[in-house]
This record gives C-alpha cells, sequence and structure tokens, in this order.
C-alpha cells in the first residue's frame, strides 16, 4: 500500500483537494489513516448485502472510489440475476477500480461507469450505497439524489449512507474536531499534513448536521431510517424503503 505523504511537505498555495492520479494511487492508506470506522462500515455493507438482498435486482456504489464497498457487496450477494454498477465522476479513480475489481474472481457482474452520480440512473435497486460521497455534490443537489435513489429503491431496498458530520453545538462540534485530529495524529500524519489538508478539503466539501441528514431521508419518502455508526464527526446512516 503506498503511502499518502501527499501534504507532507509545506506548499505555497495549498490546491483544492480533487481525486486525481496522485489521490487515487495513495487512497486506501489515505482513507484508513483519516476516517475512524472505515473498515468497519466496508465489512457492515458487506453483512448487509447478505441481508438485504434480493433476486433479480441492482447494487449501486456511488462514488465507489476504488471499490470496496462494492468488492464488500460482491463477496456477499448469492441471489440470481445480481449486477453491480459502481460510479465515480474520477477517471483515476474509475481505471484503478477496473483493475482492482479483476483481480478477484466472482459470478456477480460489475459495470465500473465514469459518470457523475447526479446523472446516473437508480433503477430496481436492492441496496444503494453512498460511502463518504454526498458530502462532496453541492449541498443544493443532495435532495434530488436522496429522492431519485428512493424511487429506484424496491419495497424493502436499503440505502447506507456514511459522511463526515458537522455539530450544531459549537463546543461539542469543536471536541469532536480535536479527537478526529488526534485520530489522525496518532495514525502518524503531522501538523502540516492535517491543516494542510484540511485547507484543501475546504471549499470542497461541505458536512451537513445529523438533523439535516434525518430529515432530507424522511423528506426523500424513507420511513425507517437509523444511525447505525459514529466514531467523532464520522458517521453511517441506513435508510430502509
Ligand atoms: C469507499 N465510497 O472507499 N459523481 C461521482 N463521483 C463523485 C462525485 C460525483 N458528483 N463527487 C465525488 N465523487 C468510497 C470512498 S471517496 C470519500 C468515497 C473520500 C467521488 C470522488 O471521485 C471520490 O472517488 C469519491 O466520490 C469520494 O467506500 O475520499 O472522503
Amino acid at each position: 500500500m503506498q503511502k499518502d505523504d501527499i501534504f507532507a511537505e509545506p506548499l505555497a498555495q495549498v490546491p483544492d483537494f480533487s481525486f486525481d492520479a496522485q489521490v487515487a494511487d495513495v487512497f486506501p492508506d489515505m482513507i484508513q489513516r483519516s476516517v475512524p470506522g472505515y473498515q468497519t462500515i466496508i465489512q457492515t455493507i458487506g453483512k448487509l448485502s447478505s441481508r438485504f438482498q434480493q433476486a433479480d435486482s441492482n447494487y449501486y456504489d456511488l462514488g465507489c472510489s476504488l471499490g470496496a464497498a462494492t468488492l464488500a457487496m460482491r463477496r456477499n450477494i448469492d441471489a440470481v440475476n445480481s449486477n453491480i454498477i459502481a460510479v465515480d465522476n474520477s477517471s483515476a479513480m474509475v481505471e484503478r477500480c477496473e483493475r482492482h475489481l479483476q483481480a478477484f474472481r466472482s459470478e456477480v457482474p460489475v459495470q465500473v461507469k465514469l459518470a457523475d452520480i447526479r446523472e446516473q440512473s437508480i433503477e430496481n435497486a436492492a441496496i444503494v450505497v453512498i460511502n463518504f460521497t454526498l458530502q462532496f455534490l453541492p449541498k443544493a443537489d443532495r435532495s434530488a439524489l436522496l429522492q431519485r435513489v428512493y424511487q429506484g429503491l424496491k419495497p424493502g431496498g436499503l440505502l447506507l449512507l456514511s459522511e463526515k458530520f458537522v455539530s450544531a453545538d459549537s463546543t461539542a462540534n469543536d471536541l469532536l474536531v480535536e479527537l478526529h485530529y488526534d485520530f489522525k495524529r496518532a495514525n502518524g500524519y503531522s501538523e502540516l499534513e492535517i491543516s494542510q489538508k484540511r485547507s484543501a478539503l475546504e471549499n470542497v466539501m461541505k458536512p451537513d448536521t445529523l438533523a439535516e441528514h434525518q430529515q432530507r431521508l424522511t423528506a426523500a419518502g424513507f420511513s425507517s431510517q437509523t444511525l447505525w455508526f459514529q466514531c467523532f464527526n464520522f458517521c453511517s446512516m441506513v435508510a430502509i424503503k
């Protein structure tokens, strides 16, 4: 696994973060060392896939990066006529995702698509995974995507949505942010790396509050939803149609 040292040296001007080849090359290391609970979430996507699979259905991984959630679904689906669609708008991610998936054998077909998830049709879906991707869409576009996800899910279908979030209470928020930085420090990131990454993400990633997520899911039509994972300011929710 290639080490993420993208922000290790001082940059005169920190550019906006983008999912380019440099990021794609170090992505597995970056996400493990930056997102608390990432492995638990990927494993749980596997468990949920065996529970929520339905025959003759599609499974979507929206913002798939290198396909970790797709692989977790694929390993756990054995229902007849299953089809996984993994979508990302970074060509660097999509190229590497295809190679990565080819390294493992499976009966379940996967289409990896270079596309904007806002343009992706969702139909006949048993499961839709949006693992740390909604936060990168303009806020104004988030509800429309979740509405299309709801429309495209079969009855009993599952949405898994993981996000970094902000707490509306600023004291509590500051604590969660500090605990997350401690997590990054413990994983070997320097103060410079932490602060340059924060600047790079500032214009690119706009997290919501948990209440905003809950309201958006309800407005999209989901009658059942719950937070199932939280560590510091990172969380994962499920919503069932
Ligand atoms: C995982 N889910 O390992 N359309 C398509 N893709 C997008 C868009 C968009 N509009 N915006 C961002 N992306 C993965 C991790 S990473 C999370 C997801 C992170 C893509 C972007 O190219 C990147 O690959 C991914 O969403 C977000 O389970 O790096 O914090």
